[in-house]
């Protein structure tokens, strides 16, 4: 997978060097390039933005600039044929924005089989809404617009970070042991996880679930499931409603 990030920042993203993404790049599974915004923009400042029309507080991003810096990197990068699409090579341009859809499991897993995605990070109050306006009417990568949550980062710089471990480490290869993949929280279950524990068998007066030590495994699934219903139901009741995750997946229980 070849990962492009626009940014005004680009020593924000050197984290990605670490750890298993960093041994994703290193081996070539993975290709992150960063750019700097700045490199598009004009003037002694290399200002990449101005005041908003209407008024009001703080500075926007120039659509301009924006399109121009995407148009030189991605008209370098291979064509993205029908016939790739088929086959899962898609592209996507992906725009971190606290009003974006919500970046769940699923669109990181559908992500994942994609072969190019571009991040452009917004700063200051974002970027001129005809950027994706017309990025979305030209012939080209699908657009999407992700939110982490309901709450405003500074800017799009650490939620692309987070996005992009969400998405890579879906990357088969990336992540050595896939089997660490199918029973996390928020995966086929739409449960939250069950609690797990190791060695020693006591901690700070605590012991372990007779169950875990029996050796039986339907008890020790059965066991898993209920712990993964509580939680849910405790933390994150809105995955158990009608049209929530989990609740397709609760078959051993009443609905
Ligand atoms: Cl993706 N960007 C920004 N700027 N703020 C956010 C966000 C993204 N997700 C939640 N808050």
């Amino acid at each position: 997978m070849r990962i492009d990030i626009f940014t005004i920042f680009p020593d924000f993203f050197k984290v990605l060097d670490v750890s298993l993404l960093g041994k994703a790049q290193t081996s070539g599974t993975l290709e992150i390039q960063t750019h700097n915004l700045r490199d598009w923009a004009e003037g002694p400042h290399r200002s990449v933005d101005d005041t908003p029309y209407g008024g009001g507080a703080g500075m926007v991003m120039r659509a301009d600039i924006w399109l121009n810096a995407l148009e030189s990197v991605l008209s370098s990068l291979p064509e993205n044929s029908s016939e790739e699409h088929a086959s899962g090579s898609q592209q996507a341009i992906l725009v971190p924005s606290p009003s974006g859809v919500r970046l769940t499991q699923e669109l990181a897993q559908r992500l994942s089989t994609y072969q190019q995605l571009t991040f452009c990070c917004g700063r200051y109050e974002g970027i001129d809404a005809r950027f994706v306006e017309a990025l979305k009417d030209q012939e080209g990568p699908e657009v999407i617009e992700f939110s982490l949550g309901d709450y405003v980062l500074n800017g799009g710089e650490s939620a692309t970070v987070v996005a992009i471990e969400a998405i890579a480490r879906l990357v088969p290869e990336v992540i050595g042991n896939q089997e660490s993949l199918t029973e996390e929280s928020h995966g086929e279950s739409g449960l939250l996880e069950y609690p797990i524990y190791t060695r020693p068998a006591e901690v700070a007066g605590l012991g372990i679930p007779e169950v875990l030590k029996s050796g039986n495994h339907a008890d020790i699934n059965a066991w898993r499931h209920d712990r993964a219903l509580e939680k849910t139901a405790e933390v994150r009741p809105d995955l158990l409603q009608i049209g929530g995750k989990a609740r397709a997946n609760l078959s051993t229980y009443d609905r």
